[in-house]
Parts: C-alpha cells; sequence; structure tokens
C-alpha cells in the first residue's frame, strides 16, 4: 500500500497526508495487537492442551498400574488358597494311609499271637502226647503210675497245668472206669463234713456213690474211684492213705 502512495503521487504530484499514514499506523498497530493476542491465546490453550493430555497420561499408567497390582494380589491369593487345599489334601491322604497302616499292624499283631498262641498249643499236645495224656470230649487226662496222698495228687496235677478230675458227665464218669485203679478224683467234704465240693468250688450235683457210700467212716474227707465193673463206684476214704489219680485239663470250657 506505501508503495502504492508513493507511485501515485509521483504519477499525479500529490503530497502524501501525513493524518492519514497516522491513521494507516494505527489500524496497524491494532491489527498487530490482535494479532499477539491471539497467538498468545492460542500459546496458552496449547500448554493447557499439553497439561490435560500428560495428566491423562499420568491418569492412564496409574489405572493400569492399579488393574495389574489387582490381579497380581488376585493371583497371589489364588495360589495361596490352592496351597492350602493342597496342603489339606495331603494331610488327610497321610491320615488315611497311617489307619491303613494301623490296622495292618492290628491284623499283623492278631496273626502273630495267632501264630504263637498255635505254636504254644502244639507244644503242648506234643508234651501231653509224650507224658502220658489221653484226650476225651474236651478234655486230656492223666492218670498216675504212682501212688500219693490225696493233697499230693492235686499239687502233682496242679503242677502239671491241670487238677484231679471233675466228673460233670455220665460219659467222663464211665470213662474213668476203664483204668481199672483205685484213683484219688476232685471231690471232698474237708471244709465241711458231709457237704462234698469239688476242687474248683462248685457243689456236687450228680454223684455216683457207691452203694452205703459216703460213709466217713474213719474220718473220710476224700473219694476215690473205687471198683470197676459199676456205674456207681465212688467211695469216701481217708485223705492221707496213698493211691493213684487222675488229672483233668481241660481244652474247652
Ligand atoms: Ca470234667
Ligand atoms: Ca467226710
Ligand atoms: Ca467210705
Amino acid at each position: 500500500m506505501a508503495m502504492a502512495y508513493h507511485k501515485e503521487d509521483r504519477i499525479y504530484g500529490n503530497v502524501p497526508d501525513t493524518s492519514a499514514r497516522s491513521v494507516e499506523s494505527k489500524v496497524r498497530s491494532d491489527e498487530n495487537r490482535k494479532v499477539a493476542a491471539a497467538e498468545s491465546g492460542i500459546k496458552r490453550y496449547r500448554l493447557a492442551a499439553v497439561i490435560l493430555g500428560l495428566f491423562c497420561v499420568l491418569q492412564a499408567a496409574l489405572i493400569i498400574f492399579l488393574v495389574v497390582s489387582l490381579f497380581s494380589e488376585k493371583d497371589a491369593l489364588k495360589r495361596t488358597n490352592f496351597d492350602v487345599e493342597a496342603g489339606f489334601k495331603n494331610l488327610t491322604e497321610e491320615r488315611d494311609d497311617l489307619k491303613k497302616k494301623l490296622n495292618n499292624l492290628d491284623v499283623e499283631a492278631g496273626f502273630k499271637n495267632l501264630t504263637e498262641e498255635r505254636d504254644d498249643l502244639k507244644k503242648k499236645l506234643n508234651n501231653l502226647g509224650q507224658g502220658g495224656w489221653e484226650y476225651f470230649r474236651g478234655s486230656f487226662y492223666y492218670s498216675s503210675s504212682v501212688k500219693k496222698t490225696w493233697q499230693e495228687s492235686r499239687d502233682d496235677c496242679l503242677q502239671k497245668g491241670a487238677d484231679l478230675v471233675i466228673i460233670n458227665s455220665k460219659e467222663e464218669q464211665n470213662f474213668t472206669i476203664k483204668f481199672e485203679k483205685r484213683l484219688w478224683i476232685g471231690l471232698t467234704d474237708s471244709e465241711t463234713e458231709g457237704t462234698w465240693k469239688w476242687v474248683d468250688g462248685t457243689p456236687l450235683t450228680k454223684s455216683y456213690w457207691v452203694s452205703g457210700e459216703p460213709n466217713d467212716e474213719y474220718g473220710e474227707d476224700c473219694v476215690e474211684i473205687r471198683y470197676f465193673d459199676s456205674e456207681n463206684n465212688w467211695n469216701d476214704v481217708s485223705c492221707s492213705i496213698p493211691l493213684n489219680w487222675i488229672c483233668e485239663m481241660k481244652v474247652r470250657p
């Protein structure tokens, strides 16, 4: 524009108007100020946008960090739960295993006891067989080859783990006859005269006295098998005379 004025001034010979220039300069100055103000505003907006952008980035980073932390904790808790469950499962299995072992031990111990008892019985049976014992209906019987008093005879039976015979049945009574010896049996009234008791303390219920016995003729408190041709063959006699005897060892009650 300034160039335009100078060219026209030269062509038409006009002198530039100073007031018009002043107005133009002022307008220009106002425009410059407006442009500068606009640029300054744009800069502030840009700065604010940058700050806002940075803030958003920071916030996003924080959110990501929190989410990652949360998942990590969740995983850790899951692992802990898993460990506890695994530990509990192991303990349960160990308990069951111990129970099985205990049961097996019981069975083994029971089997061992039975084996020992069997071996013990075998030994006893061998000893009984070699020692002149005879089996009859749940008991072993031993008839002596020497003669002793009633008490000495009983002591001998007790030493053998038996006692003088207790006659519980007609069959057992008839079994004693076959030895054909005068034999002490485990019956006495030494505690109370006339009250007969077996050596295990039980009272006499079924008896096989010879007719006329017991008579306590000479203070007779012990009982012998006296005859071998009759079922009724018991006699009371003095406990101090020497006689053979018969022991009974019960195998089953
Ligand atoms: Ca008996
Ligand atoms: Ca008597
Ligand atoms: Ca008598």
